[in-house]
Parts: C-alpha cells; sequence; structure tokens
C-alpha cells in the first residue's frame, strides 16, 4: 500500500509536468495514461495484490488517480484548442488594422479660425474677456444707459439681482463688452477682434438659439472714417466668399455706433437670381456695423474729438451656415457625430 501510494504520487507529478502542442503529442499522451495498456489501467491491475484490508483505501486512491488522469487530458485537450484558435497559420496578416477614430474640427471653429486669420492679416490682434460681465462692460458704458429701450432689443440672461451698493452679474450678451475692457486700457490706436460665445434667453429653434459665437471688431485711431470701414469689411468677404460675392450696406440702428449699417452679400447659393435662403431677394445680412458712438468713447476716457473709430459684429454660426449650407443652428450644439464627422480634421 505505501508503495502504491508513493507510485501514484510519483506519476501525478509527471502527468501535470506533461505538455503537449499538437493534437499527435496529446495523442501519445492519451495513449501512454489512458490507453487500453496505458499507465491507468496497468496500476489498476495492482489492486490484485492489495491486501484484503487495504482494498477499500486502495480503490478509492486509484479512482481519484484515474480521474485525475482524465481532467489533465482534458485540460491538455482544452488548451490545443485555444492555441488553434490564436493559431498563426489561420491568421491573415494583409487585413487592415482596426482604425482609430480621428476627431475633426468643429464647423464653427474652422470658420472662427478663418475670420480670425483674416483680420490678423490686417494688423487685427485678439482680444478675449469674460463671459459672465457686470452691467457697465455690457449694456451703460454702450451707450445703453438704465431704461433705455435698446435694452428689451438683448433678452439678457442675469445671473444675479444686486442688493444695495453691489453689482449686478448677468452673462455677456455680445463681445462689445471685452471691446470697452480694451479700451478702458487706454492704449491707442486699437485695433481688435474679439470673438467668443454670448447668451441671449431666446427661445430655441432653427434659427435661435441662447448661446452662441460673435466675432467683433473694433478700430480707433485719429481720422478712421466709414470708407475705412467699407473697405475692412470687403477685403473680409473676399476672402471668406471669393472675389465674385458683392455687398450693400443698408442703414441701421446700434446704441452703440452712429451711424449705423447692416451688411448683405449677394446670395452664395444662387448667386444673386433667388433662392430660398436669400428669402428670393438675393442678398443675405451677414454683420451689423458703424462709426463708434462718441459717447462710447467719452464712457472709455477717450477725446472724442481727436479719435474716431468703427466696429462691426457678425454671428459666427450664422457665416457657418453660408458657408456650408446648414439649415438648423441646433445641429452646433447638438454633438451628433453624423454631422460633425463631415468637417476636415485638418484646418
Ligand atoms: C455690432 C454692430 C455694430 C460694436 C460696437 C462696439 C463698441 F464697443 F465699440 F462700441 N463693439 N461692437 C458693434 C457695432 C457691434 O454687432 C452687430
Amino acid at each position: 500500500m505505501e508503495q502504491l501510494l508513493a507510485q501514484v504520487a510519483q506519476h501525478k507529478l509527471e502527468i501535470l509536468a506533461a505538455v503537449v502542442t499538437t493534437k499527435d503529442e496529446l495523442e501519445v499522451f492519451r495513449v501512454k495514461y489512458l490507453g487500453t495498456k496505458g499507465l491507468v489501467k496497468t496500476i489498476m491491475a495492482e489492486m490484485r495484490n492489495v491486501a484484503p484490508e487495504q482494498k477499500k483505501e486502495a480503490g478509492a486512491l486509484l479512482n481519484a488517480f484515474k480521474e485525475f488522469t482524465e481532467s489533465r487530458f482534458q485540460q491538455l485537450l482544452d488548451g490545443l484548442g485555444l492555441q488553434e484558435q490564436s493559431g498563426t497559420a489561420d491568421t491573415d496578416l494583409s487585413l487592415p488594422g482596426y482604425k482609430q477614430a480621428i476627431g475633426s474640427r468643429h464647423p464653427v471653429s474652422i470658420v472662427h479660425n478663418k475670420i480670425v486669420g483674416i483680420f490678423q492679416r490686417l494688423g487685427f490682434t485678439v482680444a478675449e474677456g469674460p463671459e459672465i460681465e457686470d452691467d457697465w462692460h455690457n449694456f451703460t458704458a454702450l451707450n445703453l444707459p438704465q431704461n433705455h429701450p435698446a435694452r428689451d432689443m438683448q433678452d439678457t440672461f442675469y445671473i444675479s439681482h444686486a442688493e444695495e451698493g453691489e453689482k449686478d452679474w448677468l452673462l455677456r450678451t455680445h463681445t462689445s463688452s471685452v471691446q470697452i475692457r480694451e479700451m478702458e486700457k487706454g492704449i491707442l490706436p486699437l485695433r481688435i477682434i474679439c470673438p467668443g460665445r454670448v447668451y441671449r434667453n431666446e427661445t430655441i429653434s432653427a434659427r435661435a438659439h441662447c448661446f452662441f459665437n460673435q466675432v467683433e471688431g473694433l478700430y480707433i485711431a485719429e481720422e478712421v472714417s466709414f470708407a475705412d470701414l467699407k473697405q475692412t469689411l470687403y477685403f473680409f468677404v473676399q476672402e471668406m466668399f471669393g472675389d465674385k460675392v458683392k455687398i450693400r450696406f443698408r442703414p441701421s440702428y446700434f446704441p452703440f455706433t452712429e451711424p449705423s449699417a447692416e451688411m448683405d452679400i449677394s446670395c452664395l447659393i444662387c448667386g444673386g437670381s433667388g433662392c430660398n435662403v436669400c428669402k428670393k431677394t438675393g442678398w443675405v445680412e451677414i454683420l451689423g456695423c458703424g462709426m463708434v458712438h462718441p459717447a462710447v468713447l467719452e464712457n472709455c476716457k477717450i477725446d472724442s474729438n481727436k479719435y474716431t473709430g468703427f466696429a462691426f459684429g457678425m454671428g459666427i454660426e450664422r457665416i457657418t451656415m453660408l458657408s456650408y449650407q446648414v439649415k438648423d443652428l441646433r445641429l452646433f450644439s447638438e454633438n451628433d457625430l453624423r454631422f460633425l464627422q463631415q468637417f476636415s480634421a485638418a484646418t
């Protein structure tokens, strides 16, 4: 019995250490241990030599050994199966690899960069400022005193209501507030563009959103004229939309400019013959502009007898819609990949 125990232990080690890498090697293992003349059968035959009072114990030992060997066989078989799945012979090395998804630039970002690039070539520098503003920089300094009816033109998101002696905080409704901050610095001449997100309390639709992006421009120096404004904007339009595009100015009103105008370009879609985009007029509005109101200059401690300036403002989403024929503004903020992936990653 002692001898039998030692033998079984020895064989178990051997079986555990067995390695097979092919079906043939596995067959050799099977014949050697589990075949009709295999080790398990041979050692089972040893039962004959075991004393009767030890038969029960020996039987259990040998049955366990048989099960152990069978399960090791199964283990080796499973191992071969796995190897076959990852086997080299069936691997097609010419298959393309997994594609890494690369992000694309947002269309508003592409157009933003293009607009900024054009004005930078004219000598404008980019100025930025806070999105949370006070009443002075967003309204009062821009010639919209308290209770001025023009304040109703912009539905404002207020984020606090001023207690005695405190400020009213709001989300800027235009980036003109940044231009006020720049003018207040008192460094002249000034030639800046202010791109950035602005907020208005509007019902969201295909044509309006409660936040969007603007680029506003400002040029202040001695003897800046409306002719300078026109030529600057004409250059911008040609660079942006091509040299076949025409422009026209219509008189308008903004409290911060006098005179004020709105600028149209000839319709990019129909070339002026009339379509849905231009509502059959042949023209589409793209920006507002004017000569900076003397009161605005004085609010920023700039001598309005010495300095004059022009300013303009446009919505980046609007220019993007015209450039790419996007018909619904909501697409810009919904992050639908089917929309976003249509734009190139490069620019
Ligand atoms: C517009 C239209 C016309 C404008 C005016 C100023 C400032 F600060 F100089 F007074 N910044 N931007 C302006 C003028 C903006 O947007 C449609």
